[in-house]
């Protein structure tokens, strides 16, 4: 048998989870790199030090929306990533887009609220923990440096984060969104588009950080996405840390959530998990 795909991440990476699910989805058998200290391992496979990335055989990738459509192209996903050519490019033009707006759920919102309780602050000196020494020895790692600054900068990080969540999903109401289809990109089925949505979204309802009650296409949106197959071993990270706006989270919740997270993707049968040192 060939030697099985390798994913670099963590149930805790909003774009991991994309790949995670994908996989599952598809029934692509896979191994998860993870680090045992610190959750987050990475070496030479990302020349910039971050998950996910994958090795396919002797091919290494990086970036989320690079791998899921390489997978889905290899393995001929075309419910997930259709070959009409403008359905296709409706979802590159959301893929596209997610880095500067639906990925900002977590940069401004979710992102404060996991990290700073993590104790990792401006520099390695003034944190704690591997994750932080991982974050500020990376001279690459520009974007989560700033996010430790962006939720240090605010005195309300939950009324500010909204915000920034409320902006994303009007946006998504009025431009994405469609009135038959309950999928962000209007296919007849779940895309690459509702994974990458979701992973940032959804995981604002299991931490109690947003309320979309007022969104009612996004809600509908939600609903069904917690109907697709694998939504649960995928999600059982998030479900285990929980809200974290009320009990505010710790390197141990964190530890152990992610743990959990690990053991439902095994018990998929899909899975295996290497711990490296
Ligand atoms: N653009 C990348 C972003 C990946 C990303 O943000 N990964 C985070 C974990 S969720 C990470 O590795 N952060 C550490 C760092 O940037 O140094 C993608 O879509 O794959």
């Amino acid at each position: 048998m060939n030697n099985p795909l390798v994913i670099y991440g963590m149930p805790a990476s909003q774009p991991a989870r994309v790949i995670f699910w994908a996989c599952l989805l598809k029934e692509l058998p896979f191994n998860v790199i993870t680090s045992r200290d610190s959750v987050f391992y990475t070496d030479d496979t990302n020349p910039r030090g971050q998950v996910p990335a994958i090795v396919d055989g002797d091919f290494c990738l990086a970036e989320m929306a690079a791998i899921v459509c390489y997978l889905a192209d290899k393995h001929g996903w075309s419910d997930l990533y259709p070959e009409d050519f403008q359905v296709r490019a409706r979802i590159q033009e959301f893929l596209h887009r997610y880095h500067s707006l639906v990925r900002f759920a977590t940069y401004k919102l979710m992102g404060a609220f996991v990290v700073r309780p993590l104790g990792i602050r401006d520099s390695v000196a003034n944190s704690s923990g591997a994750i932080a020494h991982h974050i500020f020895n990376n001279p690459y790692s520009i974007m989560f440096q700033d996010l430790v600054k962006v939720s240090y900068g605010t005195d309300n990080p939950l009324q500010e984060g909204a915000e920034a969540v409320r902006a994303i999903t009007d946006f998504l109401e009025k431009y994405h969104f469609k009135e038959g289809s309950p999928y962000v990109c209007n296919t007849e089925s779940v895309s690459i588009a509702d994974l990458v949505c979701y992973s940032e979204l959804g995981q604002l309802t299991f931490a109690n950080l947003f309320d979309f009650k007022d969104f009612p296409k996004t809600t509908r949106w939600l609903q069904a996405m917690s109907e697709v197959p694998h939504h649960e071993p995928v999600h059982a990270y998030n479900v285990a840390l929980g809200d974290i706006v009320s009990v505010p989270n710790s390197l141990g919740r964190f530890r152990s959530a992610n743990a959990i997270g690990f053991k439902a993707l095994e018990q998929t049968g899909l899975v295996t998990v290497i711990a490296k040192d």
